[in-house]
């Protein structure tokens, strides 16, 4: 008898353990914590500022009195009031930009705040906007130019050393920094410590980036790195805002370096990339980076700025959108205007999803656990997959009643990489299926507009995909217009 029981028992253990579908394996790089809490981060502000707001120019030459440097009416709280208002999830400010002046009292040069009028030299702008991001739960993170043209020892091996010591400052004293961010503009004229000369360095020798990524690794883990080359986070390749509709979080970094002529690749990344390094879209609200007055009547309208979303973060990538302070020392108010407007654009077109909670079906899963009705559960931890061996399928969404339907947010489980090259999206229109989009890489994230169909289903289609594609969410809306 007891022998039947236990027979009987392990019998169940065995059929439960069947039902058990295992997930699929990784395929290729996958993307690091540190690269997760950034994807979903998506939206953020870049802060220029320095002496150029007050000499009107883009590009210091670094001979600059640091005695210019005076706002009238510094208010930190107000750029991050404005950034969370605006839905943004931090802010990366230029704690030094070409011109080496620095918006913190760095114990390393006297090009700094130290030697401004503000606060009688005892201003402290990093300090400043930590308390501002603090007090608005956004998370901060620091621009420091490699390139400086204030430095007498730029050129010189010395120079590291210095840069060194000044991101050592930044990321010791400021609390928590979720993104260094590298630029790629290096050499050429400049002060140079009273020099007035042309310096040129080899950019793929000179910075030894792999010491000083380890400085950030060591003081900020969390932090990610962002340069043309990455490592964690890469230049899409231009700053007109513009994703590239192909976008493989993937890329084959080893073989480039910041400042390096790749701009075309940029965009795309590498379909057969062997690092994670998704792209980030940065560009200005304004035509410069620092604040001109004769720029005000030229700020990007909400509508404008509603299209760098869909080009940025509609395209797998993050929108670092600058807003330049003026001379004040406050953010502008047409771009302030500008920003909270298209908040409520970026509303609007999402106010009502249309896909959660319906009849989800697929024509091909893995079994339990990763059914199609994953897809639409609100729930971005459970997914949808098929077989391993099983690389195109598709999944449809029963609406019900007809639907007006005229955008779709679609979203692979990226934890377990990138697969899906190429999908299309149909919807039921009078009995037969009609194309609306098609598309070749998701990633992340993907948001694609189509005119106004009214349907009763939606099918998307997985047609090509590296591995068994792995879909978490898709959402579908209907936006003002046509
Ligand atoms: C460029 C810089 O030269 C610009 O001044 C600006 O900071 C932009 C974001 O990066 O490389």
């Amino acid at each position: 008898m007891k022998a039947k029981i236990l027979s009987l028992f392990f019998l169940f253990l065995g059929f439960t353990s069947c039902s058990q579908v295992k997930p699929p394996a990784p395929f290729g790089p996958v993307p690091s914590e540190r690269q997760l809490a950034w994807h979903e981060m998506e939206f953020y502000m870049f802060v220029h500022f320095t002496v150029n707001t007050f000499t009107d120019k883009e590009w210091g030459y670094g001979d600059e009195n640091p005695a210019i440097f005076n706002p009238t009416d510094l208010d930190c709280r107000q750029w991050a009031r404005v950034a969370k208002e605006s839905g943004m999830k931090g802010i990366i400010i230029t704690a030094k930009h070409h011109d080496g002046f620095c918006l913190w009292p760095s114990a390393f040069t006297e090009h700094s705040v130290k030697n401004s009028p503000i606060k009688d030299g005892k201003a402290d702008i990093l300090k400043e906007l930590r308390l501002a991001c603090d007090e608005y739960g956004l998370k901060m993170g620091v621009y420091l130019s490699p390139w400086d043209r204030n430095s007498p020892v730029y050129g010189t091996p010395e120079y590291l050393t210095y840069y060194r010591n000044q991101l050592t400052e930044l990321l010791t004293d400021y609390g928590d920094i979720f993104e260094v961010w590298f630029d790629g503009a290096n050499g050429g004229d400049g002060f140079y410590g009273g020099a007035r000369e042309t310096r040129r360095i080899d950019n793929k020798t000179y910075y030894d980036w792999s010491n000083t990524h380890s400085i950030v690794r060591k003081l900020q883990p969390s932090a990610v790195m962002f340069s043309d080359a990455g490592p964690d986070v890469r230049w899409v390749g231009n700053e007109r805002g513009m994703g590239s509709l192909t976008n493989w979080c993937l890329l084959k970094k080893d073989e480039m370096y910041p400042g390096g002529d790749f701009a075309r690749i940029l965009g795309e990344g590498h379909n057969d990339g062997n690092y994670w390094v998704p792209a980030e879209v940065d560009v200005s609200i304004r035509r410069g980076w620092f604040y001109h007055h004769s720029q005000d009547s030229l700020v990007r309208s909400p509508e404008n700025l509603l299209d760098l979303y869909y080009s940025s973060v509609g395209r797998n990538s993050n929108l670092l959108l600058n807003i330049p302070p003026d001379r004040r020392g406050v953010l502008h108010e047409n771009d302030v205007n500008s920003l909270l407007k298209f908040k409520e654009l970026r509303e609007r077109e999402f106010t009502t999803e249309l896909a959660k909670g319906k009849k989800a079906t697929s024509s091909a899963d893995r079994g339990k656990g990763f059914k199609a009705l994953n897809v639409n559960d609100g729930i971005s931890e459970t997914y949808w997959t098929t077989r391993d061996e099983i690389k195109s399928a598709s999944l449809t969404i029963e609406l019900g009643a007809e639907t007006e339907v005229n955008r779709i947010l679609l979203q692979e489980f990226i934890k377990l990489g990138q697969r899906v090259s190429k999908f299309t999206v149909e919807a039921l229109v009078e009995g037969e299926w009609k194309q609306l989009i098609d598309g070749t890489t998701i990633g992340y994230k993907v948001i694609r507009k189509f005119p106004v169909v009214k349907t009763t289903r939606i099918k998307v289609s997985i047609v090509e995909s590296k591995a068994c594609p792995l879909i978490s969410n898709i959402e579908l809306y209907r936006a003002p217009g046509d």
